[in-house]
């Protein structure tokens, strides 16, 4: 089936994220927080986790505007001012390493793979804030599993597209470039694990990741690295960017924990953005009943 990929977001649709947030308000009064697309009861057997229901969108406005993606600033204006030079077609990702297939797929493939649902998932900053976004794409694991991991596969890297020209916080040595990411394969695998592809409705403005980006929403933001060309499958846990420049204050796991605190403030609150008190922060960013099991044993003071 050919589906075809939802234009990007226009500055001028912006006001029609209010009946965008009725729409779906009216989907799930009817039991469909989907676009209208998905077959009924697909998206979350058995209904989204309770944590979830009570959540309000994150508004469009702030999602464009209040930013992470250090390839086109520090500030959390600098991607919407800055992302406009990233440019997005034509796009590749290799996946390859311990894989019996190895492939590249162009983006226009990966959206004929997309399921075309709607995933509403908390994304959590490690500085404390958070939002409530409703992504496009696809489950991580069906693209891995196109590919046939090998027995020796164990952690999925992911690397982020390199070229200052085009990103020109690539030229500064704020970070050791390109942003590299890795998940343990249990936790690639996992149905909650997201190649994003859109946000709201539309395909993925530059600022949030463009073309495609990764999002595993029990794990701080950082994990969630945007704008990939390259997954590669590999046996030994790869080397990551923030791991690397500050291995003290960002692990491997990063799974959000309000019992671990950041060296240097707390991670027991957060402030969803567009409003004004803090919240208490859930474990595993309130979908420990789903991923909880993934660490059965582990220590996660050690395994922060
Ligand atoms: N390549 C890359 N990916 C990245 C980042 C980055 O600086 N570069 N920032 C991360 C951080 S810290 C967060 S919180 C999220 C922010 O995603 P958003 O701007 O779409 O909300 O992206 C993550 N992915
Ligand atoms: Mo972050």
């Amino acid at each position: 089936m050919l589906i075809r990929r939802p234009d990007p977001i226009a500055g001028g649709e912006i006001t029609d994220e209010r009946v965008y947030q009725n729409r779906r308000r009216f989907l799930e009064t009817m039991g469909l927080a989907t676009l209208g697309l998905a077959a009924p009861g697909s998206l979350w057997a058995g209904g989204p986790p309770r944590a979830l229901q009570s959540d309000e969108l994150t508004p469009l406005e702030d999602v464009l505007s209040y930013n992470n993606f250090y390839e086109f600033g520090t500030g959390k204006d600098d991607p919407a001012k800055n992302a406009h030079t990233l440019r997005t077609r034509p796009w590749t990702v290799d996946v390859e390493g311990e894989v019996h297939e190895p492939r590249t797929f162009g983006i226009e493939d990966l959206w004929q793979r997309f399921t075309p649902e709607e995933r509403v998932y908390r994304l959590r900053c490690v500085e404390a804030w958070s939002m409530v976004i409703p992504w496009l794409g696809l489950p991580l694991r069906d693209l891995l599993s196109a590919v046939r991991p090998t027995s020796h596969a164990r952690y999925v890297e992911f690397t982020t597209l390199l070229d200052p020209e085009q990103m020109p916080g690539q030229r500064r040595g704020i970070l050791p470039w390109p942003y590299v990411e890795a998940l343990r394969l249990d936790e690639a695998m996992h149905p909650l694990t997201i190649l994003a592809l859109g946000l709201y409705g539309k395909a993925l403005p530059n600022q949030n990741g463009a073309p495609v980006r990764l999002v595993v929403p029990w794990k701080y933001g950082f994990k969630s690295i945007k704008s990939i060309v390259r997954i590669r499958l590999v046996r030994e846990q790869p080397t990551t960017t923030w791991n690397a420049a500050a291995p003290r204050e960002y692990g491997l796991y990063a799974n959000v924990n309000p019992m671990v605190d950041h060296p240097r403030w707390t991670q027991a609150r957060e402030r969803r953005i567009g409003e004004l008190r803090k919240r208490p922060t859930l474990m595993f960013n309130g979908y420990a009943d789903q991923v909880a099991s993934l660490y059965a044993g582990m220590d996660l003071r050690r395994n922060y």
